[in-house]
């Protein structure tokens, strides 16, 4: 399935519907990557307990992701009944107003294509196993459900606004690579970080990175790396605050930003409410 194409992208565009959702051709998986998968999975089970959130652990108990590479039509079965979301398998990265499009419509578009063996620990594009170990969990909790959908809707608006830029950061430092702070500690919610053997535990517990209160001026400020360990996290105190906090209209905030200098990936600002570890 994953290939070379001459726009650069992995992944097979030559059959695909114009909203770029394609079927998944299941059979087409080799044994040697239904093993990758079960290979993956296991590895990031273990580290599941104790680093994820609650919301999350409770939905992935619900999903039977251990026997190989899940159905799309098995895990929409109980995602329907449960949020109302589906997947769609797409080819891979799809242009931003399509992804846009599906989240409006509470469809996430889920990468049908699985990393070579090289790839094995760390992978920069989404693969079927980010996709569904990292982000299809998150899709069951209703408020996070809802928050996506608003995102979608947002980021269709952010378009028209010319401000992706701003809007694209909130996406990475919620949606990939959130923290959320419980009763028992800090907790990884971003799927960049549940997807990754080694953020997984770094994200949360690595004296390194700046952990800061969750901020949305802040964040959209806010530069990030691709390449590496990210090395400030925005740390929320619920789904519901997370939700309420992005619900009104961006437009007088974008107006703000275009104003206001970048902060780097490293940097700290002095309204920051800087979050220690237990
Ligand atoms: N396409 N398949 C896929 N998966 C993504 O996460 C994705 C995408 N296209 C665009 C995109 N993400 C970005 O626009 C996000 O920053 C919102
Ligand atoms: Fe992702």
């Amino acid at each position: 399935m994953a290939g070379e194409t001459s726009h650069g992208l992995r992944g097979d565009y030559s059959r695909m519907r114009p909203d770029y959702s394609v079927d998944q051709d299941y059979d087409a998986y080799t044994p040697e990557q239904q093993d990758r998968w079960r290979r993956l999975y296991h590895r990031q089970m273990e580290r599941v307990p104790g680093r994820a959130c609650d919301e999350y652990v409770a939905a992935l108990g619900g999903l039977d992701y251990e026997s190989g590479i899940p159905r799309f039509e098995v895990v929409n079965e109980k995602l329907g009944a449960t949020t109302g979301w589906r997947l769609v398998a797409v080819p891979g990265l799809v242009p931003d107003l399509v992804f846009f499009e599906h989240l409006a419509h509470r469809r996430f578009p889920v990468t049908g294509w699985i990393r070579e063996e090289s790839e094995f620990d760390y992978i920069v594009e989404p693969d079927i196993f980010h996709d569904f170990f990292g982000h299809v969990p998150m899709l069951f909790t209703p408020v996070f459900a809802d928050y996506m959908q608003a995102y979608g809707r947002g980021g269709l608006k952010a378009e028209r606004l010319g401000a992706l830029k701003w809007l694209a950061r909130l996406y990475w430092y919620t949606v990939e690579f959130g923290l959320i702070r419980t009763r028992s500690g800090l907790r990884n919610y971003g799927a960049g970080i549940l997807s990754s053997p080694s953020e997984i535990d770094h994200a949360i517990r690595s004296p390194k990175p700046r952990r800061v209160g969750f901020d949305l001026t802040r964040i959209m400020r806010s530069l990030y790396r691709i390449d590496d360990f990210q090395e400030t996290y925005f740390v929320i105190d619920s789904f519901d605050q997370l939700f309420e906090a992005t619900r009104p209209d961006f437009t007088p905030l974008y107006r703000e930003l275009a104003r206001l200098p970048d902060v780097p990936a490293n940097g700290t600002e002095p309204g920051d409410r800087l979050i220690r570890l237990d």
